[in-house]
């Protein structure tokens, strides 16, 4: 059921949409700390680093209401802000963000809204990031509702890029000098270059450890081998 907040009394009617969103940042948090979990139980690896939730602020889902030309209303809020409660994955490797994607879309109860893959496709200004919205069903004690959850996914280098981009945003307004834009960009191309690197050298290194690994198990092998033949050696004396 999409949620709907009862909007008789505003303040009660924030509390309300609060108390939805917040569950929804918890049952996501907790899906992606149980796959995290997982991964490291079969791969021996996590693939997060970490993860950021955030409820918007009543400010900035009001500016944003207005950018889009909708009245501040609790109604419209629900309906088109997409990000009252967002969650930041934050991944070592590109592949891993593809990786955690998908495991959590293919849960049955989660609903995607849409995708938008800003790494095959960047912004403009460079920014790279894999942004999913979904809906999430919160189990309240007389209905089950709903809630969209914004999930921004991206490696350490990608995050690391994209805090100093909006600090630098913020400050110039959305008007920094171009020849500020242009470095930014360039940034974002290293950005993606270190990634690339430091994913082939993670693939170099796993290789290197599973071929290690199957020589010792072979010799180990060989090893056991000879003490069984040392064994029937001593059974026929
Ligand atoms: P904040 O302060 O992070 O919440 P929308 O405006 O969300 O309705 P849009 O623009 O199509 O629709 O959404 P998009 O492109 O998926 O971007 C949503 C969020 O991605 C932004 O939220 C930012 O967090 C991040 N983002 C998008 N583009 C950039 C960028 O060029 N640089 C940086 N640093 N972050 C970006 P908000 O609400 O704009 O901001």
């Amino acid at each position: 059921m999409e949620f709907v907040p009862d909007t008789r009394n505003d303040i009660d009617s924030w509390k309300e949409v609060q108390l939805v969103y917040n569950s929804a940042l918890k049952e996501i948090g907790t899906k992606l700390e149980i796959l995290n979990d997982e991964f490291h139980h079969v791969h021996q690896y996590n693939p997060i680093e970490h993860i950021k939730a955030r409820l918007k602020s009543p400010e900035s889902i009001v500016k944003k209401l207005k950018k889009h030309g909708y009245e501040s209303t609790i109604q419209n809020m629900v309906k088109y802000v997409n990000d009252i409660a967002g969650i930041r994955v934050i991944c070592s490797f590109t592949s891993d963000i593809y990786r955690i994607a998908e495991m959590l879309i293919n849960q049955s109860d989660i609903k995607v809204c849409s995708v938008k893959d800003y790494i095959l496709n960047p912004k403009p200004s460079g920014y790279k990031s894999y942004h999913l919205i979904v809906t999430v069903p919160i189990f309240l004690s007389d209905r089950i509702v709903d809630a969209k959850v914004e999930i921004q996914i991206r490696t350490v280098a990608m995050d690391f890029w994209a805090s100093l981009e909006h600090k630098i945003y913020y400050k110039f307004e959305g008007n920094a000098p171009e020849h500020i834009k242009k470095e930014l960009v360039e940034c974002a191309m290293m950005v993606s270059d270190l990634d690339a690197r430091m994913l082939s050298l993670n693939d170099e290194v796993r290789d290197l450890i599973a071929c290690r690994q199957a020589e010792e198990a072979k010799k180990n092998g060989m090893k056991k081998q000879i003490s069984e033949s040392d064994v029937d050696v001593m059974e026929d004396l």
